[in-house]
């Protein structure tokens, strides 16, 4: 079951995949004040249920682990480093896990970060637009989640820093307002 906390900003190169708790927990109405949709969902039909709803048509399958780099630790880290830059998307993020561990951490209106632990059978949106990170926890290090989607997602990171302005990182400011 998902777990969402105010992380402790005490994250370094070497050990942001620990928990970094404040011990701060953050009710889902908080999240979904930012546009954060949270479902837990323990059968694939009722997954497919709230894809219905929400539209999303397709869908493939990540997994990652040390393996899925064939074991070459510096590619893993390399891909590690990139998923924990800070960024943004164009389209929604929707991640169900299936197995394993790791944390998203989303940025609440005051740039605080937010923290899910997200483990098998959690739903996870987030919203275009929204300043967001990843890691898998120092737990399993392995997660394999299914991905999903509408047509042809755009899947591309634009780091905090880069393209400010664009229209879904507008249009996404306008909509906390
Ligand atoms: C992203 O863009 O942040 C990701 O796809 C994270 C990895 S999903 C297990
Ligand atoms: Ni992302």
């Amino acid at each position: 079951m998902v777990e969402f906390y105010y992380h402790d900003n005490k994250d370094t190169p070497d050990n942001f995949t620990e928990a970094h708790s404040t011990g701060e927990h953050v009710p889902e109405a908080e999240l979904a004040r930012i546009g954060v949709f949270y479902r837990k969902c323990p059968t694939i039909e009722e997954l497919d249920k709230v894809a219905v709803e929400r539209q999303y048509k397709n869908r493939d399958e990540i997994t990652l682990n040390l393996k899925t780099f064939n074991n070459d630790l510096d590619a893993y880290n390399a891909k590690m480093k990139q998923f924990y830059a800070e960024h943004y998307h164009e389209d929604e993020e929707i991640r169900y896990i299936v197995e394993g561990e790791g944390y998203f951490d989303v940025r609440n209106k005051d740039d605080r970060w937010i923290r899910a632990r997200m483990e098998p059978e959690d739903l996870l949106v987030l919203p275009a637009g929204i300043y967001h990170r990843f890691t898998l926890s120092d737990g399993p290090k392995h997660i394999k989640a299914i991905r999903l989607f509408k047509d042809e997602p755009k899947w591309e990171a634009i780091n905090r820093g880069d393209r400010p302005d664009s229209a879904a990182r507008q249009e996404y400011v306008q909509s906390l307002a």
